[in-house]
């Protein structure tokens, strides 16, 4: 195992139960929360997450697809939420890979300038925005084992999947 591998670690469970510095929210354009992982971490987050959100979003209408942004974790065991928003899938044509690799560049990138050392990922756009999860698996571990290299403080990414399919789908692909 290199160092890099060392630094990916997977499970299968509920992200608003992990106590890394960051975890990162699949949120929707508008941040005012919703379904899925979006849903369970405004819930369990607490008011003080939405408030933050609404901040931004008075400042900056949103969140593009593809981009990411940070409030506090409210009543989470994490410290901050990055929310990020990935791409519906709409057949593959139109940007959907570049997109979702954004969203975990992203906000790896935040979480670097933030000087933050652990994140945990969902599996981005595989629920309600219909990204299939294979194709969204190698994306995620290759672009992060990149984006990785380019990073200062980061030692942690786990990988938290909450379905059996992507849990066993990611150690797939991280073993490859
Ligand atoms: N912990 C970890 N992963 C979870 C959890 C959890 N508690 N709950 C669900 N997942 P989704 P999307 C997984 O639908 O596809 C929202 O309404 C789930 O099994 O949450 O990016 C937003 O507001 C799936 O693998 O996000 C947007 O409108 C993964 O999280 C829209 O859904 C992502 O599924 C975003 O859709």
């Amino acid at each position: 195992m290199n160092d890099l591998t060392a630094r990916i670690e997977l499970v299968q469970g509920d992200i608003t139960r992990i106590s890394t510095d960051a975890i990162v929210n699949a949120a929707n354009n508008s941040l005012l929360g919703g379904g899925g992982v979006d849903g369970a971490i405004h819930r369990a987050g607490g008011p003080a997450v939405l408030e933050e959100c609404q901040k931004i979003r008075a400042r900056q209408g949103g969140c593009k697809t593809g981009e990411a942004v940070i409030t506090t974790a409210g009543m989470l065991p994490a410290k901050f939420v990055i929310h990020t928003v990935g791409p519906i899938w709409q057949g593959g044509s139109h940007h959907e890979d570049q997109l979702l690799a954004a969203c975990y560049n992203q906000s790896l990138k935040l979480a670097d300038q933030h000087q933050l050392t652990s994140i945990a990922f969902p599996n981005i756009s595989t629920g309600i925005y219909g990204f299939p999860k294979a194709r969204a698996a190698s994306i995620a571990v290759q672009t992060v084992r990149t984006a990785l290299q380019q990073c200062q403080f980061l030692q942690r990414v786990i990988f938290v999947c909450h379905d059996h399919e992507n849990y066993a789908l990611y150690q797939d692909v991280l073993n490859r």
